[in-house]
């Protein structure tokens, strides 16, 4: 398969054997390679369940993986990382999502990307608009830069 261009979203907030949140989300980046940019990881206030503070960035990865092969790799490394399945959005070491592909849409039943929940969260598409304002999500037809200034303006301080 020609290479694909994957964006990734990532976070984490429990400490983990690298370190503290943020240090597990750049050590995340190292694992998965192919890192054509990286957003700022930057700190968040958690949405749901979770008390504490989230480290949130998004990466551009070039890749010759499908989306499931990309996914299960993925998997492979959040477990690596120590991540328990359990409570759902309960403390992770680290979260690692496929959150846009060059390909457009993929839809399976255990993997839709665009990801479904993106264009609604301050989280992920902060640290993406650093490295993708223009990219163009299929589903809207909006770039980036416009679903973040909608939720911007919903919600101008989340
Ligand atoms: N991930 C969740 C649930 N809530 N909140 C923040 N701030 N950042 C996240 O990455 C996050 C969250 C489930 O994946
Ligand atoms: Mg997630
Ligand atoms: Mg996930």
């Amino acid at each position: 398969m020609a290479t694909t261009i994957y964006a990734i979203g990532l976070g984490s907030n429990r400490r983990g054997r690298h370190g503290d949140p943020a240090t597990e989300v750049r050590a995340a980046l190292a694992a998965i390679g192919g890192v054509v940019a990286a957003s700022p990881v930057i700190a968040t206030p958690p949405l749901g369940p979770s008390i504490r503070r989230f480290a949130n960035a998004a990466a551009l990865i070039a890749s010759a993986e499908t989306p499931p092969q990309l996914l299960a790799r993925l998997k492979r490394i959040e477990a690596a990382f120590g991540r328990r399945r359990g409570r759902r959005w309960g403390a992770r070491v680290i979260d690692l999502d496929i959150l846009l592909w060059s390909g457009g849409r993929w839809h399976a039943r255990d993997l839709t990307v665009p990801h479904a929940a993106m264009r609604e969260r301050a989280f992920v598409l902060r640290p993406l608009l650093h490295i993708a304002p223009s990219w163009r999500d299929p589903v809207s037809g909006r770039t980036l830069r416009q679903l973040a200034a909608r939720i911007d303006r919903r919600r101008p301080r989340a």
